[in-house]
């Protein structure tokens, strides 16, 4: 097959029920733009036939590959994805569909010319959040504020599930990751600015979908450590980019 021009990945766990639709509304989205393009589902750690769903939508949508793997967590779906990924450009999008599929147009080149590394932003100017519950939000808002004190001064949303890099960021910045859970964005993205990356954050309007695979407080907690890891993980020196 001919090398696409984008990649989206989507991680899933236990995504049985919001999986096939978001999936039919990526395709027909995908089928009407004129560039090339593959979905990538990439499942771990799923009780509820995941893996044998998104399997069975192959022959519904042709561009679709589905992996499994072992090893649980958001962050290590996300970068086996990206590795197994061959377009010019690699979406990271929740199956949730929370930004609608078509905001990704604001994404997409010729904004690379100022940012090869473009992410969805819930505040940047002229974001929009739909039915989220206060708590979600203020939970969030401590979380970038904690990232910004330790690692990341200029991002107002390291978190959400929507995230464009250019091939070239991929291949420097993934292999380094060492988080495989919800922090593995903010890793990301702590790298790509060691290594001169720019990166943009796009205003998107974000709904919030009551089912939930995040467990707000254990996360919040290991989120948190996280922090910590990355923060000693550059003093002992591992995300240079011949580490
Ligand atoms: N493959 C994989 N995906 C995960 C894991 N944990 C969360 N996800 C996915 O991460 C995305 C965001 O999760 P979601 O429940 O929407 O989080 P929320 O929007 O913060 O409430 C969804 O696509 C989930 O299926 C995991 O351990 N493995
Ligand atoms: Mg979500």
């Amino acid at each position: 097959m001919k090398k696409p021009f984008l990649s989206i990945i989507i991680p899933a766990f236990n995504e049985a029920s919001r999986l096939p639709e978001t999936l039919r509304k990526i395709n027909a989205y995908l089928t009407a733009q004129d560039y090339s393009s593959e979905i990538i589902v990439v499942e771990n750690g799923s009780s509820d036939g995941t893996y044998q769903i998104a399997n069975d939508m192959q022959s519904e949508i042709c561009c679709l590959t589905v992996l499994h793997e072992d090893r649980r967590g958001k962050g290590w779906a996300v970068r086996q994805g990206m590795f197994k990924a061959r377009g010019d450009y690699r979406f990271i999008c929740d199956a949730d569909l929370s930004m609608p599929i078509e905001e990704i147009a604001k994404f997409m080149p010729p904004l690379e010319l100022s940012a090869p590394i473009a992410i969805g932003s819930r505040e940047a100017l002229g974001a929009v959040r739909y039915d989220e519950p206060q708590y979600r939000h203020l939970i969030g808002r401590a979380f970038n504020w904690l990232v910004r004190i330790l690692l990341i001064h200029e991002l107002n949303d390291t978190q959400c599930g929507f995230k464009l890099f250019r091939e070239d960021t991929v291949n420097a910045i993934f292999p380094l990751l060492t988080i495989t859970g919800w922090t593995f964005d903010v890793e990301a993205l702590f790298i790509a600015q060691k290594l001169g990356f720019k990166i943009v954050e796009i205003p998107i309007h974000w709904h919030h979908h009551p089912h939930s695979t995040v467990k707000v407080f254990r996360d919040s907690f290991r989120m948190g450590t996280d922090l910590l890891k990355i923060r000693f993980n550059d003093l002992r020196g591992k995300y240079h980019a011949e580490a």
